[in-house]
């Protein structure tokens, strides 16, 4: 352990400080999660968006019929499985079912464009892919070599296996995430059964999570903090939760006030308007509001404990690494900061600041990229976030700048070089510079500064960006300009820009 590790555990209870802690019980996910059918069957566990409930029960069931259907269909464990589509009980059925085959699952965003979706599968190379949504189960299997078994969200396959089910051990790879960059190779990280077998067992034990906890889930599936934190520690603990197919602050309100749910995840996007629109007050019933995946910003924790109570539990998390630091659950939660690092979790802040971490959480590395994964590491081991830090007086961790160049909008994450490529594949533009500009509705706005030739108007530029990029990474704003400021090396200077 290093020297500038804070005294995380002082914040834990003295259960959770026992050495004989064992995050990686039962070895794997599905390990984990038929113990805890088998040991309340009759629980309510899913709330699917028609409000019915299924049982632990019947998620085993369907669950085991579905991975005997992939399986009979000619999946193999370790088969790259793609999953996409809008957050329903069928999609938590197809992720488990999966998962209990062996398959590594490949969550892909359902925003994305088609060369977007192609880039992603010319990498993972999957031997299926369940999809609501027919055009984009086209471009996949165009995309992929092979004849993939492609199927719709219900799994309706002929075949069954009668093959044994829930044979992962923690090495095994469980779920393939791309992290996007450039226009060229995507990366993959991939989580093993382990990593997210011991995040989930972490975030369980320091929120405090109990069988009756209700979840919102009001978080798209395709990104870890709505799959690898909501759905798998939901399972985890053996609770319960309620899926929404998109977020609305109306009926986030009305469930809550209604004592229907008792947990809350959401990006700070979703507090700001949670915070700003009248009726906040009904936040008051929920046990814990959590913030994550981009900083909440200190004026929305502070209006969100001002009409509800209670400061929401602002942590931090990456893809490559799943969770790693909260504030504490029940001593000061400090706003502006993202407290102490989980159970489990080992950090330590590198050169200039760069928070550095290991842990069973962490990635061995990315998907079939030796170069990219030993860029990621430190010489010793240790994984390197790309996030800049500090120790306030207290130990709590605050986060104060990035080293890597990301937008974070909304809680998604824009590289800037990718939208400049797309941007200087238009004829029309010379040259183009994209940063991310601070924004009260998503926390930074992604902002285009271009050269371009004669009569290129914004319009036309903007729908360019769209026919190849996802809505959220298309520049909010775009602005014309004679030149780019550069340093003496010819490099832009995004800092003036911002
Ligand atoms: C939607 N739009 C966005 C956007 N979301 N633009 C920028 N940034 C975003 N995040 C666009 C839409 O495409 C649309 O554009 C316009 O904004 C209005 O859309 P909307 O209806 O208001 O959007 P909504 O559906 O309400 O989505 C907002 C949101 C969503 C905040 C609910 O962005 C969201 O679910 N974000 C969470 C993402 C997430 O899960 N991140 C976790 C990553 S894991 P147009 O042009 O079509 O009108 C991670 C690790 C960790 O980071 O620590 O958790
Ligand atoms: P992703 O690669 O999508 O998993 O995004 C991970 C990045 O989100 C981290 O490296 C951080 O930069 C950022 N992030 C996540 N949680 C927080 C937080 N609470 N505060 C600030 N940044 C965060």
């Amino acid at each position: 352990m290093s020297e500038n590790m804070p005294a995380w555990n002082v914040h834990l209870t003295d259960e959770w400080r026992s050495d004989a802690l064992d995050l990686l019980a039962d070895e794997s996910l599905p390990g984990r999660w038929t113990r805890r059918w088998l040991e309340r069957p009759a629980w309510p566990q899913v709330q699917d968006i028609d409000d019915r409930w299924i049982t632990s029960m019947e998620l085993e069931d369907r669950t085991r019929q579905v991975a005997q259907r992939l399986l009979g269909a000619g999946l193999k464990p370790g088969d790259r499985f793609v999953v996409s589509a809008s957050a329903t009980a069928d999609l938590v059925v197809v992720y488990i079912a999966a998962l209990r085959a062996g398959l590594v699952v490949v969550p892909l965003n359902t925003g994305y464009t088609r060369a977007e979706v192609e880039r992603i599968v010319a990498d993972a190379q999957p031997a299926g892919a369940a999809v609501d949504d027919r055009e984009r189960a086209a471009w996949i299997s165009e995309a992929a070599a092979g004849e993939p078994v492609i199927v719709g969200i219900e799994v309706e396959l002929a075949g069954s296996a009668e093959a044994d089910l829930d044979r992962v051990t923690r090495d095994d790879p469980a779920l393939l995430v791309y992290t996007s960059g450039t226009t060229g190779r995507p990366k993959g990280a991939l989580l093993t059964h382990g990593n997210m077998l011991a995040s989930a067992t972490a975030v369980s034990l320091a929120w405090r999570w109990q069988p009756d906890d209700r979840l919102l889930l009001t978080l798209p599936l395709f990104h870890v903090h709505g799959l690898a934190v909501g759905i798998n520690g939901t399972f985890t603990t053996g609770a319960s939760v309620v899926l929404r197919p998109r977020f609305d602050v109306t009926d986030v309100f009305g469930r809550a006030d209604a004592g229907a749910v008792s947990l809350f995840f959401g990006v700070p996007a979703m507090y700001q308007r949670l915070a700003s629109t009248p009726g906040a007050a009904a936040l008051r019933r929920l046990r814990l509001c959590v913030s994550g995946s981009a900083p909440l910003p200190p004026t929305v924790a502070n209006a969100i404990a001002a009409a509800t109570g209670h400061i929401p539990l602002e942590r931090y998390g990456m893809t490559e690494t799943i969770m790693l630091t909260s504030n504490p659950y029940a001593q000061r939660r400090k706003v502006g900061t993202v407290g102490f690092p989980f159970p489990g979790v080992e950090l330590r802040l590198g050169d200039a600041g760069e928070v550095e971490v290991r842990g069973p959480n962490v990635i061995s590395g990315y998907w079939q990229q030796p170069a990219a994964t030993a860029q990621a590491f430190t010489a010793d081991g240790w994984f390197r976030t790309g996030d800049l830090g500090e120790f306030d007086e207290d130990g709590y961790l605050r986060l104060v700048g990035r080293s890597k160049d990301l937008i974070i909008t909304g809680g998604y994450n824009v590289y800037p070089r990718e939208v400049e490529e797309v941007l200087l594949t238009h004829p029309g533009v010379q040259d183009a510079a994209v940063v991310g500009r601070s924004s009260d509705e998503w926390g930074e706005e992604v902002t285009a500064v271009v050269i371009a030739d004669g009569d290129l108007g914004v319009d036309e530029l903007r729908a360019h960006a769209a026919e190849n990029l996802a809505a959220y990474k298309v520049p909010k704003r775009i602005e014309f300009v004679d030149d780019l400021p550069r340093n003496a090396l010819g490099k832009v200077l995004r800092q003036e820009l911002r």
